[in-house]
């Protein structure tokens, strides 16, 4: 157990007629440790407390985190399958009738099959999410190759984490999300912190974050608003939304101008100094400033703090990674300590704020497009080898590459993809453009729906399966860190429900498969094929076994063998994952956000969220304190631009873009640019902002971009406004 400064381990008690369940949060990245109170006399879960010998979260928990444990036993859980045999009620929550799971998975197995019979095996496809444990995930990626045998899998971490990803690829040809463990963060010297809303979306950093600045270090912070973070920061960067690019490109010219450049680091373990050099020398803080909207005194002393600090750790989260150009961000922010050589050391080094409970190893073992377990690579023969062997395969009969998340809805609009089993996401209030997306998941022949409640997308489901939460499983989680963590079952599942490996496993039997997962009976079955597949990749997870995790309180990957503890630090020995050891630096020219303002849609929009509700809401909007606290969305306008507009606070108004509307109530703040709104994104149907938002693709991660387009207010008359 490590003790901190931050507190005395306190010892947590267990009540009478309790039993405590060591676990983690089914929310964030952060995954906070808890332990989960069940009733003996009931075997239900009855609350939460914090584990305080946690060693990343020391006890400290959100309101999300000391709320998730109302979930389980929720009225609006999902008991058994629910069939809808009246499709043109898609698009509604009518119609559904209660099913046997032999009824759903027959109708299931004769719908895919007649869809394969008809227009070939790539007809079907899988739509997956990340709150769902590494084998969950790891057997999702099987079930589409394996037992559906189609090429057409993406899954939500592509609208999360594939810019952190892609960029961190390029640069260090390994992708983990943060190069060194959070118990290093506040005794680093420094922190630069872009895009990311920390104190609202990653709460429990924060004790970490202000200790940097308690012993003298410094924070500077890149975000067009002023979020709860940046109110404190020794540097507010209050930049154009979709700007990152300059501002990245500013740092490094200042820090190789001024000297901070490590030019031994450089010679020795990077590629690429002089390409770079070459595009960063025109980003002076002048130039600079005008792109991006801040002042060039800022610029300087920003890049001198942390050119000066001996240690210093640069972070990024969605705010810089959902653009257009959200790779390169990620390339050009992580050249900042490639440059100087802070990386590598311990309290030194870069992080990306993983955002999903398992952000990080959903995004490692098949789920993706072109991916395959371990960070394998499916156009790539000699890992399409390895990993056949695992599964029993010949690698002729392993699939094609697929397409991203966003173009999958494309292949649906136009019928080439006909069914979908979606799973563990919410894509009627999370994807982008919801007016093209909803259309396309109409435009189904069929579609399987796997959650634990009703879901904005569940309604456009022929079939709706009831999984369970996470509390009713057992499996490993990788928090954003990159240390591999054990989440444990505190209650059996309620109702029919059952827990997604097992939906997989059953299905693909009923669908002939039964060969390939036959074998898998329990959760553990799964984890130890899944640490096998896994080995010999680079995201290699072979040696972190349920015991190891326990005992050392996770494990960070690489693990190789039963032997090796894990690699808390990424890189101590200065090695690289690229072919020739050594990092790139890269030369990243800036380009503008796909839509800039203009005459008729002169505001910036961008959207995020509240520390009160988890992504597309379908699981925080139903805990009732949660609800109460952030009843409904909301536009963020500046007191100038509202004057401009003659709005006032709570007034409702029409937002819209080139692409959709909705209407809002106004939330003057003056903690936001003058040429920016923002709303949050939490909510469905009329509600969602993602009718607004613009689905312009990252050309390397393919992620949307969400975080910048263009867009207008229009005051509306007066009688909206009676409630
Ligand atoms: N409360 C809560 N916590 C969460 C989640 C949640 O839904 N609710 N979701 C989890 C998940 S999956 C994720 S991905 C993370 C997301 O965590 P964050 O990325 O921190 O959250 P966001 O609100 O999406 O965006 C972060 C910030 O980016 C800023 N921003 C917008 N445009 C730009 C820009 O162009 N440049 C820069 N530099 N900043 C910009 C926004 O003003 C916002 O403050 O949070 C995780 N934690
Ligand atoms: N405008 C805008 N849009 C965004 C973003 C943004 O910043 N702005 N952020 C994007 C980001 S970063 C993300 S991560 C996505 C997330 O978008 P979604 O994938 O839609 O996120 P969730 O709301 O977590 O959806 C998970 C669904 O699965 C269910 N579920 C939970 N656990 C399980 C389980 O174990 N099994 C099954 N079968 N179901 C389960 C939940 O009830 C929920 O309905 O949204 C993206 N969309
Ligand atoms: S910070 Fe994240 S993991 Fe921790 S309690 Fe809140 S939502 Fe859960
Ligand atoms: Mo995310």
């Amino acid at each position: 157990m490590q003790k901190d400064k931050f507190f005395k381990v306190i010892e947590n008690k267990t009540h009478p007629n309790e039993k405590l369940v060591k676990t983690h949060c089914s929310y964030c990245g952060m995954q906070c440790g808890m332990n989960l109170r069940v009733d003996t006399s009931s075997n239900r879960i009855i609350g939460v407390e914090p584990r305080y010998d946690w060693p990343v979260t020391l006890g400290k928990m959100c309101p999300k985190g000391v709320t998730a444990y109302q979930q389980t036993n929720h009225n609006d859980r999902l008991l058994r399958p629910l069939i809808r045999d009246d499709a043109s009620l898609k698009g509604t929550k009518e119609g559904f009738r209660e099913a046997s799971w032999d009824e759903a998975y027959a109708l299931i197995v004769k719908r895919f099959k007649e869809l394969q019979g008809q227009y070939g095996k790539d007809s079907l496809s899988v739509f997956s999410g990340v709150s769902m444990t590494n084998e969950k995930c790891y057997l999702t990626g099987k079930f589409a190759r394996v037992a559906l045998q189609t090429r057409y899998i993406d899954y939500n971490g592509r609208f999360c984490m594939s810019s952190a990803a892609a960029g961190f690829l390029r640069s260090f040809g390994v992708d983990r999300g943060s190069t060194l463990p959070w118990t290093d963060l506040h005794e680093t010297d420094c922190l630069f912190i872009a895009g990311s809303n920390t104190a609202e979306c990653h709460p429990t950093s924060m004790f970490r974050i202000w200790e940097v600045q308690n012993r003298g270090g410094y924070l500077i912070v890149a975000d067009p608003r002023e979020t709860p973070i940046a109110r404190r920061a020794d540097i507010h960067l209050d930049l154009r939304p979709g700007t990152d690019l300059a501002l990245a490109n500013c740092m490094v010219h200042l820090l190789i101008q001024n000297g901070h450049a490590d030019v031994e680091f450089v010679a020795k373990h990077t590629n690429g100094f002089e390409e770079m050099r070459e595009v960063v020398k025109d980003f002076t803080p002048e130039y600079t400033s005008e792109i991006t909207g801040i002042a060039p005194e800022k610029l300087i002393r920003a890049a001198e703090i942390y050119g000066k600090a001996p240690n210093a750790v640069v972070m990024f989260a969605r705010g810089i990674e959902q653009q257009i150009k959200g790779a390169d961000n990620v390339s050009a922010y992580t050249n900042m300590c490639l440059v100087t050589g802070k990386i590598g050391r311990p309290k030194a080094g870069v992080a990306t704020f993983t955002g999903q409970g398992n952000g990080q190893g959903g995004r490692e073992h098949g789920q993706k497009a072109d991916a395959l377990p371990g960070y394998r690579k499916i156009t790539n023969p000699k890992h399409v080898e390895e990993v056949c062997k695992v599964w029993g395969i010949k690698p002729e009969e392993m699939p094609l590459p697929g397409v991203s998340a966003y173009e999958m809805f494309e292949l649906m609009q136009e019928k080439t993809i006909r069914g979908l089993y979606l799973l563990c996401s919410n894509p009627a209030v999370s994807a982008p453009n919801q007016n093209f997306v909803r259309e396309a998941l109409k435009n189904l022949d069929f579609m399987v729906c796997a959650d634990i409640y009703l879901s904005e997308s569940a309604e456009f489901a022929d079939v709706v399966l009831p999984s369970v939460t996470w509390s009713e499983d057992e499996g490993t989680v990788t928090n954003l860190e990159g240390r591999i963590i054990k989440i444990n079952k505190a209650q059996e599942p309620i109702g029919e429900s059952k827990p997604d490996w097992l939906i997989e496993v059953e299905l693909a039997e009923k669908l002939g498969r039964g060969a390939y997962f036959g074998h898998l009976k329990t959760a553990r079955d799964v984890a130890d094929e899944f640490r096998l597949a896994s080995k010999g990749g680079y995201a290699d997870y072979y040696g972190a076994t349920w015991e190891k995790i326990d005992k050392q309180d996770g494990v960070f990957w690489p693990c190789k063998s039963e032997e090796d503890p894990g690699t808390p630090h990424m890189f101590l020995d200065h090695q690289f994952y690229h072919a020739d050891g050594r990092a790139q630096l890269c030369a990243l020219p800036y380009r503008p956000p796909a839509e800039e303002p203009c005459e008729q849609y002169p505001l910036r929009l961008t959207t995020g969220r509240v520390v009160y509700h988890y992504l597309s809401g379908n699981q925080t909007r139903r805990i009732p304190f949660l609800r109460d606290m952030c009843p409904e969305p909301y536009v963020e306008v500046h007191p100038e631009t509202a004057e401009r507009y003659n709005i006032a606070h709570d007034e409702v108004v029409r937002l819209y873009t080139r692409r959709g509307e909705a209407l809002y109530k106004v939330k003057i703040i003056e903690a936001i640019r003058k040429d920016t709104v923002f709303v949050p994104y939490h909510f469905g149907h009329e509600q969602s902002i993602n009718l607004l938002t613009i689905a312009a693709l990252d050309p390397m991660s393919r992620m949307p971009e969400f975080k910048a387009c263009a867009a207008q207010i229009e005051k509306q008359p007066e009688r909206m406004n009676i409630r």
